[in-house]
């Protein structure tokens, strides 16, 4: 009998471009844009004029910094958490409030990348002597499980930059959902969400003029011509981004410009694209008051107080869990 064996993978990525590419539509999670050039990439994005993300959500935490060290800081002194501390450039305006008003506080930072990490310890001690750093790698689920025990005093968690807005939302309501379960009485959640707002607005943050969201995107089809051994033509797939003022879903794709047949020799794979067919790549989810009351309802999370910029553009959010 000719039995089929499952293919075994030597990594994840190689496991979600084999079922991705191999399903239809086709699609692979933009989790995997971040490798060090798509890292690089994303800096730049940040300091792009269309993407308005990260400067709103600085202004909000510049602004308010002093209420929102109010909400955090506890009697006893709390531990901060921040799940994807990145360069920490935003977090950083807080922690020299903090620093200000000598809270008795712990910093957490978690991140999957050893070297992200060691970069933003590094920079910390530098730039806050005397800063009680303790950072932790491991994907966020594995964190908030040995975070959980946590119990002496406050914990606070931060999970700033949109985050939340690349899962779809059933994805955010489980990962919320292992927050809230982490937490205790007192613990505080506190997340940074991009807003539903005039369409093109969104539209021009994911389609910049200088090209680097492009090349950001397209950056996938390079780390599989290296890692996975493909011979994509990046040349041959436009950048598409949508945007759907309806549900709040802001989606990126890439288009095949042409019929072609694709390589992809480490997985022992050949894909067929037709003309204009799709890779399906990012979600980047944009929600407003409403639908974050029921995102929270569902997680068993209850908010406890937001910030905005003056155009509600883009907000910070503070939860506790519900009924504790
Ligand atoms: C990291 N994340 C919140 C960004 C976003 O806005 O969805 C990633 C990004 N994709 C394209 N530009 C930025």
């Amino acid at each position: 009998m000719n039995e089929t064996k499952p293919p075994e993978f030597k990594t994840q990525f190689a496991e979600d471009v084999f079922k991705g590419l191999t399903s239809y539509p086709k699609k692979i999670s933009s989790k995997f844009f971040y490798d060090e050039k798509g890292d690089e990439l994303f800096q730049k994005i940040m300091e792009l004029p269309e993407y308005y993300l990260t400067g709103k959500e600085y202004d909000i935490l510049v602004q308010h910094r002093e209420e929102i060290g109010d909400a955090f800081s506890s009697f006893n002194g709390f531990d901060l958490i921040e799940l994807g501390a990145g360069d920490g450039k935003k977090t950083k305006v807080l922690l020299r409030h903090f620093q200000e008003k000598s809270y008795d506080y712990k910093y957490l930072p978690v991140d999957i990348s050893k070297n992200v990490l060691e970069q933003l310890s590094g920079s910390l001690l530098q730039e806050f002597p005397g800063l009680d750093v303790e950072p932790q790698q491991g994907t966020y689920a594995n964190v908030l499980t040995r975070l959980a025990d946590y119990r002496d005093r406050k914990k606070v968690i931060l999970f700033l930059g949109s985050n939340i807005g690349n899962l779809t939302p059933e994805e955010a309501v489980a990962f919320l959902k292992k927050i809230s379960s982490a937490m205790h009485e007192k613990d505080l959640f506190f997340m940074g969400v991009d807003q539903k707002k005039e369409p093109q607005v969104i539209l021009d943050a994911y389609n910049d003029s200088a090209g680097v969201t492009e090349a950001f995107n397209k950056n996938l089809l390079t780390r599989m011509n290296r890692e996975l051994e493909a011979d994509f033509d990046p040349e041959t797939f436009m950048h598409w981004p949508l945007y759907n003022p309806e549900t709040g879903v802001a989606k990126s794709y890439l288009v095949s410009t042409k019929e072609q047949t694709v390589q992809v020799n480490a997985l022992n794979l050949e894909v067929h694209f037709h003309k204009w067919e799709t890779i399906h790549t990012e979600v980047s989810q944009k929600y407003d008051d409403t639908s974050i009351a029921w995102l929270a309802e569902e997680a068993g999370l209850e908010m406890a107080g937001s910030w905005a910029d003056k155009d509600n553009c883009y907000k910070n959010y503070l939860f506790k869990r519900t009924g504790l």
